[in-house]
Order: structure tokens, then C-alpha cells, then sequence
């Protein structure tokens, strides 16, 4: 059994309830190295017109800190354990809310609008950068709703919303039964693609930082737009349904950054369809207040 691997009571627990937290990834000194190397690729990212939002995006592709922790054994043992041996990596972006603001996300599915053909076949891993309290605004999850299967949107684009379409479910929340998920700076929750879930502002002094990955097997297909991205990161993938991302832009390199534009360009097909006049001009960009420490 791999090192990091899931226990059989964990795996049981994960399809059962569309989650499961808190588990250990990084220490509390590794979790605030990283938070250094973040906020200073984002400071750096900010002397740039226009970068910013790649930080966000696709921090994978900008961030060697952010790749390099995606790869290890601690978080891919633990999705093989649910997923099985052949993993790609579909996308990585930030949740970041800043200290005192009224960011919140809504109600929602994740794979709500992205196009992907097949909800048993991807799930996230959500990584406290910083302590993710109730206060900080913690995700909350509805056990077993993953069983629902993808149920009506409604899109609202609110200003505060983190989300693209700041959509949000268009059916009754249950949110009595739901699950306040509390994380400490360095651990993980790892959630369905269909699960219900949604979190609150960040009343406190201090930004919250979030990280997910979202991990998809190569059988998946990308069913609305033409196009779909993904990396290998385990195993093999015996389908070719998906190009992989373009390589990385740690410099900011500007031949590189076309490349990732041009992806995310094409994510703009089924992240905003039927809305295709909301899309960003310049790749897709999460309808957010989201910001980055002042330039040293
Ligand atoms: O970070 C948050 O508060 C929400 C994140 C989320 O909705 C997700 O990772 O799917």
C-alpha cells in the first residue's frame, strides 16, 4: 500500500458523505513557508500589468511552490486511494479572502459549469494555507447531497460572489444538516464534484488562503466545450481526451503566458456558456475581489 493511502474506513466515510477532512498535509511551518512564496511570487506578479489574475487561476503554472506540492505523494496516494492509479491534474486555483471583506461563496456543485462528462470521476483537494476557521469563512459541506447527482443553477454575478457566475443552487439547501469545515494552516478536505457546498466572509484581521487542486481520471471527457486541458500525474492515460497544460510561466515569461492564455480562453466555452458576453477578455478570471500583498 502506498505510503499516504487512505484507509478502507476513510474511503468508505469519503463516498458516503462527498467529503472528508481534516487530514494532514504540511506543518504549520511548512503551511507559512508556503504562504511566504505565494505572497511574494503575488507581490511580484503585481509589478506586471495584468498578472495577477494567473496567480489566481493557474497558480500550478506560476507558482513552483504550488506545482511542486500538487506532485507529492501526500495529496496523489490519497486521491489514488479513491480515484484509482490513473490521475490527471484538470485545474488548480486560489480561494483567497481577504481580511474583513464580505467575499463569500454560494451555494453550489462544482462541476455545475465545467463541462466535464462524468461526476464520479473528479474530486478536489482543498489545502489551508492559512488557519480556515468559521470567522476566516470555512467551507461548509451537506453530507450525501454528492448523491444528488447535478441539480439547477441560477446564475447572479454578484459583486462579492467568488465564484464565475456567482451561481448558485437553485434548490433547497438542507443547511441545518450541513458541516462547518474547519481547517488548521497545513491540513486538506477532500470533496465530490457534486457535493452541496458554500462559505462564509472572512470577518478577521487576517486573509484567508485557500488552495485546491482538482484531480480528474483520464475517462472523463470534456462535453461541452471542444477542448479540455489536463496534466498526468499518476499512471497512465489509455483515452487522449485531454492536451496537457502548456508548460509553466515561473518568470512570467510572456511567449509562456500566451500559451496559458490561449487555454484559458478555451475554458471560457463551457465555463461561461449561454453567457458568452460575461466572459473576460483576457482569459477566465473568477468574478472576485481577490488581491495580493502590496508590492515590496
Ligand atoms: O474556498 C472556498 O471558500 C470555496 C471553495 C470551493 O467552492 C471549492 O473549492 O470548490
Amino acid at each position: 500500500m502506498a505510503t499516504h493511502a487512505l484507509n478502507s474506513d476513510q474511503v468508505e466515510a469519503y463516498h458516503r458523505d462527498g467529503f472528508l477532512f481534516p487530514l494532514p498535509l504540511l506543518t504549520s511551518e511548512e503551511a507559512a513557508d508556503l504562504r511566504v512564496a505565494i505572497e511574494s511570487v503575488q507581490a511580484r506578479a503585481k509589478t506586471i500589468p495584468d498578472m495577477l489574475p494567473y496567480t489566481l487561476n493557474v497558480p500550478n503554472l506560476v507558482i513552483p511552490e504550488v506545482n511542486e506540492l500538487l506532485m507529492q505523494d501526500k495529496v496523489l496516494d490519497r486521491v489514488v486511494s479513491i480515484m484509482g492509479p490513473d490521475l490527471m491534474l484538470w485545474s488548480a486555483s486560489f480561494f483567497i479572502k481577504e481580511a474583513n471583506t464580505t467575499d463569500f461563496v454560494s451555494w453550489h456543485q462544482d462541476l455545475r459549469y465545467w463541462g466535464l462528462d462524468d461526476d464520479a470521476h473528479e474530486l478536489s483537494v482543498w489545502v489551508a494555507v492559512t488557519d480556515a476557521t468559521p470567522e476566516k469563512g470555512a467551507m461548509r459541506f451537506v453530507p450525501g447531497s454528492h448523491h444528488e447527482g447535478l441539480v439547477e443553477h441560477r446564475d447572479t454575478f454578484a459583486d462579492n460572489n467568488l465564484l464565475s457566475r456567482g451561481q448558485e443552487l437553485a434548490v433547497d439547501v438542507d443547511e441545518n444538516a450541513a458541516v462547518t469545515v474547519a481547517l488548521k494552516a497545513g491540513e486538506c478536505s477532500l470533496h465530490h464534484g457534486s457535493l452541496f457546498h458554500a462559505s462564509g466572509p472572512n470577518t478577521t484581521d487576517d486573509r484567508r488562503i485557500g488552495l485546491v487542486f482538482r484531480f480528474i481520471t483520464p475517462r472523463m471527457r470534456q462535453a461541452v466545450g471542444n477542448v479540455d486541458y489536463a496534466t498526468l500525474v499518476r499512471g497512465e492515460d489509455h483515452y487522449g481526451h485531454f492536451m496537457a497544460m502548456p508548460k509553466p510561466a515561473y518568470g512570467f515569461e510572456p511567449e509562456r503566458i500566451a500559451a496559458i492564455d490561449s487555454m484559458l480562453m478555451i475554458s471560457n466555452e463551457y465555463f461561461f456558456k449561454d453567457v458568452e458576453d460575461k466572459a473576460p477578455a483576457k482569459g477566465y478570471l473568477k468574478n472576485t475581489s481577490q488581491t495580493a500583498p502590496a508590492a515590496t
